[in-house]
């Protein structure tokens, strides 16, 4: 019998983002999965917004938090691990590709201090490996195609499958940031479509296509029969080719270079200087030949 975890979802609206609460019912213990820390680019101004009503929740219904998870390291938004586990002293974790990511964004950002070792998490999972949440099973895919790093978590019959497949009508992420790769994005959804059709798929983003309300939960069965990248572009051959030909339409995310040095170093902000403030730091032309928009 595989156990049903209750999951929860938080919409964030500034940045099309869903964070999750995944709950085993019977020990009310949970993970929280790809939590935000606000930001805004132009003010320059960090809030804890969306991560404190993750801890609302928490806090009312009596949970306790065993786990905080990224799927990987996000390029749109700062993850809110580091501010979640000072509250909770909960175990931050990812997966242990995530050293590929810092060695490159490492060089890219020109960053020797950085220490590309994954050391900035409690925890790193390898493929295949298993944990709990609660009483219910987890389990670890790799799902690398949009980043290196990326991952799946399968918490009893629900896939937390962040930015591999989004909605049916929306498609799939995309594969050209640094390190991303269409055919490996093709075969890590395969893997996920091989999963019992019932599963449940939590997805990471939903862009609301048509301006229709936010939507995050699909099954593998619907994401089969109508998933407008997958069941109209079925063959590897095929899906790579619109992939490549959508990436090469689609703008970098307006926080790739402000986003990925906070998220590669676990999500803490950068050491403030003398004058006690913080400061991001941009490579200029290193995304070379990215779109303009
Ligand atoms: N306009 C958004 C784009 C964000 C973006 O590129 N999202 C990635 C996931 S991190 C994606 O796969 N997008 C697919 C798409 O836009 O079609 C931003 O600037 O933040
Ligand atoms: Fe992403």
């Amino acid at each position: 019998m595989t156990l049903k975890p209750d999951v929860t979802a938080f919409f964030d609206p500034r940045t099309f983002s869903v964070q999750y609460v995944v709950v085993d019912p019977a020990t009310r213990k949970c993970a929280i999965i790809d939590p935000v820390l606000d930001f805004d680019e132009k003010s320059g101004l960090t809030a804890t917004t969306n991560a404190d009503r993750i801890l609302d929740f928490v806090r009312e219904r009596g949970l306790n938090v065993e786990w905080i998870l990224d799927t990987h390291p996000h390029a749109d938004h700062f993850s809110a691990a580091r501010y979640l586990k000072a509250k909770t002293g909960a175990p931050t974790a990812i997966g242990e590709r995530v050293v590929d990511v810092q060695k490159l964004w490492k060089g890219i950002y020109n960053w020797p201090e950085l220490a590309a070792d994954g050391s900035q998490w409690d925890k790193l999972f390898a493929e295949g490996e298993t944990f709990h949440v609660g009483a219910i099973p987890a389990k670890v895919l790799f799902s690398p195609g949009h980043t290196l790093a990326s991952i799946t978590y399968v918490i009893g019959d629900a896939a937390f499958v962040h930015d591999t497949l989004f909605m049916p009508d929306s498609g799939t992420a995309r594969a050209d940031f640094p390190g991303g790769n269409a055919a490996r994005l093709w075969k890590s959804i395969q893997e996920i479509l091989s999963l019992p059709d019932e599963t449940r798929l939590f997805t990471g983003h939903d862009y609301q296509p048509g301006g229709r309300e936010p939507k995050w939960e699909s099954t593998v069965a619907e994401q089969k029969a109508r998933n407008t990248h997958i069941s109209k572009f079925p063959t590897e051959a095929e899906f790579v080719a619109v992939r490549q030909a959508r990436d090469k339409t689609l703008p970098m995310p307006k926080l790739i270079l402000h986003a990925l040095q906070i998220n590669i170093n676990g999500g803490r902000l950068p050491e403030p200087e003398a004058n006690g403030k913080r400061y991001l730091k941009f490579p200029l032309d290193a995304l070379e030949g990215a779109n303009w928009g």
